[in-house]
């Protein structure tokens, strides 16, 4: 019925952001059938990178100490260090707390053994229905890449068997081949494909042989989105083999499949090689480059989020003027409150609710419950104060309204920007 006063409208915005089921379109998990590539558990948990770095600032262990204990002693480590010795509130540590705590465990126990038993006895797939339930998370998009030899070696022995799960989809992940074409032209030679070690437009041969293993990589995945991450000096179009390989393979491979290209942009890679995938940085980019792909390629679709909190309006501004760009999610440096708030508020000012305002970017299956708790409850604050202003000028809402909206921001816009709709 209609919404006649705001304690009610804030009941109906808050329940269906924290009940509509949501498609995470971005994240590091993997279908049970991947065997070991899935994480879960508390030892992994704690293990995160987010967490290794604030570790590392907390402890008088040299990297390599650390990186030579055992997962439960790093993970032991962690929990004293960050814990313990001073108080848990970053975002990463309360996400562990928040995921304990969900899960039923007594988080004002403090004690990591009986967390652990907590898990024993429970298998991976038993626990993607507990986690999927508890998160109220529908489908996770993966992040598949076969430029990984182990998860390679899984899709051509496995294949099919690896998409039997309608909870996980794929989404083919490129990197290596746009920023590391001099090493990994040899897995696609590996593979039949007849490529060269340069990678050049006007070698033809090459040019189509990189596309028919797109092709049939996405194929062989029922890839949703090819994908790539790019550093923060990333041009387009520029005098680079990234840019060169978009133009003449990836995108081509893309509106062959009728899929999208999803961009990650503002990422240095290793400034810190000691710390592994924690040693990553964030720096601000060139949303031209993002304007310059949308224009060239009126046809073709681009899920596109940026790492730097300093791009994220004109990033905003430019979905306005391309109907072929979906801006998606609060990538890791900015998932976390503070920002996932102004970011949001600022999307529904400019794009109403043709945005993705989340995915979750979770590396372990757990991770699901606390990184979509605390995006629900930014996001339904936020839409609330947006409806609030609605409600003060006299216009009057349906529940139905707000759990289309609400559908729309969490499922739907998702699904209808991979169909062309
Ligand atoms: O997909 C990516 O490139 C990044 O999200 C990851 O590389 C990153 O390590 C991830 O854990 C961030 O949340
Ligand atoms: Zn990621």
């Amino acid at each position: 019925g209609v919404i006649s006063d705001k304690e009610r409208l804030w009941q109906v915005v808050s329940e269906a952001v924290d009940r509509t089921p949501v498609t995470d379109m971005h994240t590091h998990l993997y279908a049970p059938a991947f065997g070991c590539l899935g994480l879960w558990g508390v030892d992994h948990l704690l293990t995160y990178h987010y967490l290794i770095a604030e570790t590392m600032r907390q402890t008088s262990l040299s990297y390599e100490d650390f990186r030579a204990l055992d997962r439960k002693a790093m993970a032991e480590h962690v929990w004293r260090t960050l814990f313990v010795e001073h108080s848990p509130y970053s975002e990463a540590c309360r996400g562990v707390l928040t995921t304990l705590g969900r899960l039923g465990m007594d988080v004002s126990s403090r004690d990591l053994s009986t967390y652990r038993k907590w898990y024993e006895g429970l298998t991976y797939r038993r626990f993607v229905d507990l986690v999927f339930s508890v998160a109220k998370v529908k489908t996770a998009v993966m992040t598949n890449d076969p430029f990984d030899p182990e998860e390679r070696e899984l899709w051509l022995k496995k294949g099919d068997e690896l998409k039997k799960d309608p909870r996980f989809r794929s989404s083919l992940r490129i990197d290596p081949l746009l920023y590391d074409w001099k090493n990994q032209y040899r897995v696609l030679r590996e593979l039949g494909y007849d490529v060269g070690p340069e990678f050049s437009p006007g070698n033809r041969r090459t040019v189509e042989e990189t596309l028919r293993f797109l092709v049939d990589w996405g194929r062989r995945m029922d890839a949703l989105y090819l994908a790539a991450s790019f550093p923060p000096d990333f041009d387009y179009p520029s005098n680079s083999t990234a840019s060169d390989l978009l133009d003449h393979c990836v995108l081509e491979a893309c509106s062959r499949l009728n899929i999208p290209f999803a961009m990650m942009i503002g990422v240095k890679r290793r400034v810190n090689p000691s710390l592994g995938l924690a040693g990553d940085m964030v720096g601000r980019a060139r949303v031209e480059a993002v304007e310059r792909i949308c224009a060239r390629h009126p046809d073709r679709r681009f899920f596109v989020t940026m790492l730097s909190r300093e791009n994220q309006h004109e990033l905003t501004v430019l979905a306005r003027k391309f109907r072929n760009l979906m801006v998606f999610g609060c990538w890791w440096f900015l998932n976390n409150p503070s920002l996932v708030e102004e970011i949001t508020e600022m999307r529904c000012e400019m794009l109403g609710t043709a945005f993705i305002p989340q995915h979750s970017d979770a590396r372990v299956l757990d991770q699901l419950i606390y990184k979509w708790d605390h995006s629900r409850r930014v996001i339904a604050r936020v839409l609330y104060r947006k409806y609030e202003t609605l409600f003060d000028t006299g216009w009057r809402l349906t529940t139905n309204e707000i759990e289309r909206d609400v559908s729309d921001l969490l499922d739907r816009n998702f699904w209808n920007f991979v169909k062309g709709m």
